[in-house]
């Protein structure tokens, strides 16, 4: 294989990580010496402007008489304040970062099921023997995808995380992750590597449209980019978590994200139980039920991502009901690439360089585009 050339392929392919950009935007600016030294109570400390800008979640009473869909809860679904405090709640000392989630918006949305947790690697594997389907990364990526690649670099594979030798500046992602032939669902660290034992962790290495062809056989979807939101603030208002405002309530995390030093060898100490991607239900469930709603991995949602998205929803000054995206994608860091939204966070999230664990912030992926960080989970409605 040809590493030169795979960093292209890599560049065309590694949008997901994209999330990234912004940062880079902004470190470039603030590049002068004292950013990020800020420790991570610091960065997590409540606004205490954080409340006025949050009107109380009103939920729907109505709860269906039957009971619910295996592995899956109900969410009462009901109107709700969304988004974040873009002041506030930013990459630590950096700010503004998150932006593409202000201002704080009214939203109404139905109650429907949805998956308890991630959908897991056995779960993928009973769709895929039913119905003999083979993953984006499983196919051999075409010329007319990716023109400026060689033909031996046209192989199957996906993007893995790989931690650095030593520090870097964090500007440049590609550092951190590189295309792996061969990587996929059932090979999540490359060809060599399997998913035998690891039965309950979530599946990824998936895009968009494998999550969908997923949902639709189990006769479900993705959840809206708001029925996700609603479902994962558990009914509780303005919090700056799923689970309240404290990242670590007795000294305990409840989600599976990076503690150490990001992105180097050695360098996830696993604090929070551990090092890399868990098994799904390790934490405690949010109010409504749901496990690992923040952190361990990535989950697609339906909706489109635009980042003006939430603006267009609150100068309307109406509250939106069962908001289904923008028309269109638009993303002004790559306006090439078509993308939907990511949410909830994955096991990399870090103080030090993306907190989109946090409940209100958005992420967003390149439709087809797979990585090891990346999941989904899905809804259904009554
Ligand atoms: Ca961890
Ligand atoms: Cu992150």
């Amino acid at each position: 294989m040809k590493n030169k050339t795979f960093w292209i392929f890599a560049l065309l392919t590694l949008s997901i990580i994209s999330i990234a950009y912004s940062y880079t935007r902004f470190t470039n600016k603030e590049e002068k010496g004292e950013k990020a030294e800020k420790t991570a109570a610091e960065c997590h400390e409540v606004p205490s402007n954080i409340e006025s800008e949050f009107k109380p979640t009103v939920e729907n009473k109505f709860k269906p008489d039957t009971k619910a869909p295996k592995g899956m809860v109900w969410i009462p679904g009901g109107e709700f304040s969304m988004g974040t405090n873009v002041e506030d709640e930013s990459l630590c000392s950096i700010k503004g970062v998150t932006k593409d989630a202000a201002p704080i918006h009214r939203v109404y949305v139905d109650g429907y099921y949805m998956d308890e947790t991630e959908v897991t690697n056995e779960e993928f594997e009973k769709f895929v023997k039913a119905t003999g389907y083979v993953t984006v990364a499983e196919q051999k990526p075409t010329k007319e995808e990716f023109p400026m690649a060689s033909e031996e670099d046209l192989v199957t594979g996906s993007v893995v995380f790989t931690p650095t030798p030593k520090a870097v500046n964090l500007n440049n992602f590609l550092q951190w992750w590189r295309y792996e032939p061969g990587a996929d669902w059932r090979h999540p660290d490359g060809p060599q590597s399997t998913i035998k034992g690891k039965e309950k962790y979530p599946v990824v290495h998936v895009v968009y449209e494998d999550a969908e062809a997923y949902a639709k056989w189990a006769g479900k979807r993705l959840p809206t980019e708001a029925e996700w939101e609603f479902a994962a603030r558990g009914g509780k208002t303005g919090n700056l978590y799923a689970w309240g405002n404290d990242l670590k309530p007795q000294g305990k995390f409840q989600a599976n994200i990076y503690q150490g030093h990001f992105p180097i060898k050695d360098g996830d100490t696993g604090e929070d139980g551990f090092k890399g991607i868990a098994p799904t239900k390790q934490y405690a469930p949010n109010a409504y039920g749901l496990y690992d709603i923040a952190g361990n991995v990535w989950e697609w949602v339906h909706d489109w991502y635009s980042v003006d998205y939430y603006k267009s929803l609150a100068e309307s000054g109406k509250v939106t009901k069962n908001p289904q995206g923008p028309d269109a994608y638009y993303d002004p860091n790559d306006p090439a690439e078509i993308k939907r939204v990511h949410r909830g966070g994955s096991f990399l999230c870090t103080d030090q360089y993306c907190t989109r664990y946090m409940v209100g912030t958005r992420g967003k992926g390149e439709i087809r585009s797979a990585a090891n960080h990346v999941g989904f989970r899905c809804v259904k409605s009554k």
